[in-house]
């Protein structure tokens, strides 16, 4: 039996063109993006193509698109070896991370793409994306897929999808991932780390959690915050997490003012996550005197999580009911790869 292979489009530049009028980027429909790529023809395997029925620029991405998303993988999960979903890169790592969540017992790639050129032009990145995309989605050893997670490629390397951000609006390498090494890279051969991969020994089958909890907020701090603004967003009708970049190691003001905004909404019940504004390294709570007080209150560490998983980790904990008793310890440890365990 071939490898079958579900392509979602979801839109972002890879199937754009320009607008004769304003000559800005729109999305377009998908059959205009296969045409453009005879070479799909000539993989040893068997595409199934399923489009948003309007694509989007990924900026109008929101959590009802990534349940579509992972309605789609649902639907096709018995019936296809692996899934390649065509998205713009604005918010790739935010859904990329959201869907390493919603798919638990995942014994399958899914691997996120997308491109910084349109597909129909000449220096176009997106064919060679699209197409090692497939390649990985398909790899398989001992009749079971290599890859049983969520990935992102994106210029010749796949990544974690959930440690990874969008770092270049320009430059073909758009994405990092700072604190987990690419688990392949593509050279002229693909260089798989199997030992970094995630192994997923059960059986239990696929499942798909769909709720999140979009009362949530990200705050980075920055020298001059005023206490009036961090007060009036943490006294929001509804609010229930906060992600808060804090400075290097997990560093914030140790003015009371702040100390006591973030235990007043604490003691609402509202979780503080502390998560890293540098672009790479792990918070640690306690090794500054200036981080020392919100651990002991009560705000929760992201470790080396990004903002993007950490912001989508929160909404998903918050979606599923997680009971506030074990809130904490569930976010602190690592559930789909998102963080180092220390
Ligand atoms: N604006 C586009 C998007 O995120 C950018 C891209 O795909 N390169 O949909």
């Amino acid at each position: 039996m071939s490898t079958k292979i579900a392509l979602i489009y979801t839109g972002g530049t890879i199937g754009m063109v320009k607008d004769a009028n304003s000559e800005s980027l729109q999305a377009f429909d998908f059959q205009n993006l296969l045409n453009s790529i005879p070479e799909l023809q000539l993989l040893n395997c068997d595409i199934d193509t399923i489009s948003f029925e309007t694509p989007l620029d990924s900026s109008n991405i929101t959590p009802r698109h990534w349940i579509s998303i992972a309605e789609i993988i649902e639907q096709h999960y018995d019936t296809h070896h692996g899934f390649v979903v065509l998205h713009g890169s604005d918010t790739m790592s935010y859904s990329a991370s959201a869907l390493s969540f919603m798919l638990e017992h995942l014994n399958k790639p899914v691997i996120f793409t997308g491109s910084q050129l349109p597909i129909g032009d000449l220096r176009t990145d997106a064919k060679e994306n699209l197409i090692t995309s497939i390649q990985l989605a398909s790899l398989r050893q001992n009749n079971a897929a290599v890859i049983k997670e969520v990935g992102l490629y994106f210029e010749y390397k796949l990544y974690r999808g959930n440690r990874t951000t969008k770092i270049n609006a320009d430059h073909f390498e758009a994405f990092a991932s700072n604190n987990f090494p690419p688990l392949v890279t593509s050279g002229v051969q693909l260089q798989v780390q199997h030992d970094l991969l995630q192994k997923n020994f059960t059986q239990d089958h696929l499942k798909v959690h769909k709720s999140f909890d979009t009362n949530v907020v990200i705050v980075k701090l920055f020298p001059g915050l005023q206490p009036s603004v961090l007060t009036s967003i943490l006294e929001t009708t509804n609010l229930k997490g906060v992600v808060l970049e804090t400075y290097g190691s997990g560093n914030a003001t140790t003015e009371d003012w702040f100390l006591e905004v973030l235990k007043t909404a604490i003691s609402k019940g509202i979780y503080i996550v502390n998560v890293t504004q540098c672009s790479g390294g792990m918070v640690h709570m306690g090794h500054y005197e200036t981080s020392k007080k919100m651990r002991e209150f009560g705000v929760i560490s992201a470790k080396d999580m990004t903002t993007e998983a950490a912001i989508t980790k929160l909404m998903y904990l918050l979606g599923k009911g997680t009971p506030k008793s074990t809130f904490q310890v569930v976010f602190e440890t690592s559930i789909r790869g998102e963080l180092t365990e220390n």
